[in-house]
């Protein structure tokens, strides 16, 4: 087995880990995959006789989670539940969901002798996570997906559910966060982005007309995925139709208008999340549409009229409240997301500023197709 292509440092421990897990026949081969920004994520194969296994096994990030058996609990129950629906619609569970694969304890997960927390699942095959939109049917597919999600789990117990990450999406004790990262600058990176936290201030008001109408009971908190990146769905190979929405990690109560809002800031912006050349970002508006079309479709009609109202708020706030999370880790010296450059969460920040600076022309637009009935 050849451990020794992957990037030592992070994981040492990967071949103890991958030991662990009840897998069929002899690991083959191991390397990094996907291009998540929070958890160190590989691809296991093995080989059992003429026959190939695929597995996922993630070292988890435990520093952005800080209560993994909670998370584990978590992704447990719903993947259990989903399945079980999945099952009954007639659907492929193995496909269709997450599938966790134990320990050969009969467990979730593995801690390892450094204290790193390692789970698997299996592998979902013929199936692909895009990092850009390539074309408006496959955005179109992954806003169905989002939003039957969303249905699927509508009657999930709440109670059963972990906050992972508490106020994950609370934009205001976001923005008290990035006023705080200013104040200290840690980097003594202030100085140089100052256009940057202008803006944001300028902002500050909006911060919270979402959380707002969530607190007051105005619209509903739902089960939510909370991280609809297009690159948290998996479409079928040959179909291109939606097969899995992964990533569970950040299922907790929330708002179906973030999920909206996350997927949008990500997928219809017509730059990459960290383009360099601010000329290339910008809202397309028919990706917006296509979007929202699927959304609404995959929620299927749960939706309140003030929520649907609310959807561009979605689009704006998600898209500052990420830019804001980028600069805030960036003014803290990059201890959040994975970079790959040493400016690379500015790059992201600034990309999420012109895409809200758009927005902001496009409001009219954007407020008319949201309110459009689709159904
Ligand atoms: P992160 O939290 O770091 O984003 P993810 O759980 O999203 O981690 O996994 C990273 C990437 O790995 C995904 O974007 C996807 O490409 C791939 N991936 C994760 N789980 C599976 C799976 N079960 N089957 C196939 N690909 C997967
Ligand atoms: C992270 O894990 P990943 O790469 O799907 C982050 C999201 C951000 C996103 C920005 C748990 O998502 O909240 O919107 O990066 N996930 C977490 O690309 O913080
Ligand atoms: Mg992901």
């Amino acid at each position: 087995m050849d451990y020794h292509k992957i990037a030592v440092g992070a994981c040492e421990k990967i071949e103890e880990a991958a030991e662990q897990f009840c897998v069929a026949g002899k690991p083959s081969e191991c390397g990094r995959y996907g291009n998540g920004h929070i958890n160190d994520t590989f691809l296991l194969c093995t080989k059992d006789g003429e026959q190939d296994h695929q597995y996922i096994l993630q070292r988890m990030n435990t520093h952005v989670f800080k209560d993994p058996e909670g998370l584990m609990r978590n992704v447990s129950g719903v993947t259990t539940y989903l399945r079980d629906q999945i099952v009954k619609a007639g659907g492929d569970a193995q496909r269709e969901t997450l599938t966790l694969v134990k320990t050969k304890a009969g467990k979730d997960y593995y801690v390892d002798s450094l204290g790193s927390w390692w789970r698997m699942y299996l592998f979902i095959t013929d199936a692909t996570g895009y990092d850009t939109v390539e074309n408006e049917e496959d955005f179109y597919q992954s806003a169905k997906a989002f939003g039957h999600f969303q249905r699927l789990l509508d009657q999930y117990p709440v109670s059963l559910l972990t906050e992972t990450i508490p106020d994950f999406h609370n934009t205001p004790k976001r923005f008290e966060a990035f006023c705080k990262a200013v104040d200290r600058d840690v980097c003594g990176r202030v100085g140089d982005v100052g256009r940057e936290i202008a803006f944001v201030m300028d902002r500050k008001d909006e911060m919270s007309i979402v959380v707002d109408k969530l607190n007051s009971g105005e619209i509903p908190y739902r089960v939510t995925h909370n991280d609809t990146k297009l690159n948290n769905v998996l479409l079928d190979n040959q179909s291109r139709q939606a097969v899995c929405v992964i990533d569970l990690d950040t299922v907790m109560p929330g708002t179906a208008i973030f999920d909206f809002g996350d997927s949008i800031r990500f997928g219809a912006n017509t730059a990459e999340e960290d383009e360099k050349n601010l000329n290339k970002v910008s809202l397309s508006l028919s990706l917006y549409e296509a979007y929202t079309k699927g959304f609404l479709e995959g929620c299927a009609g749960r939706l309140t009229d003030a929520e649907i109202s609310l959807l561009p708020w979605g689009a704006k706030l998600m898209t500052l409240e990420c830019g804001m999370r980028f600069l805030t880790d960036y003014l803290e010296g990059d201890k959040y997301f994975r970079i790959h450059r040493p400016e690379h969460n500015l790059d992201r920040a600034r990309t999420q500023f012109a895409l809200v600076a758009d927005m902001e022309r496009k409001w009219g637009e954007m407020k008319r197709l949201a309110e459009k009935r689709y159904l």
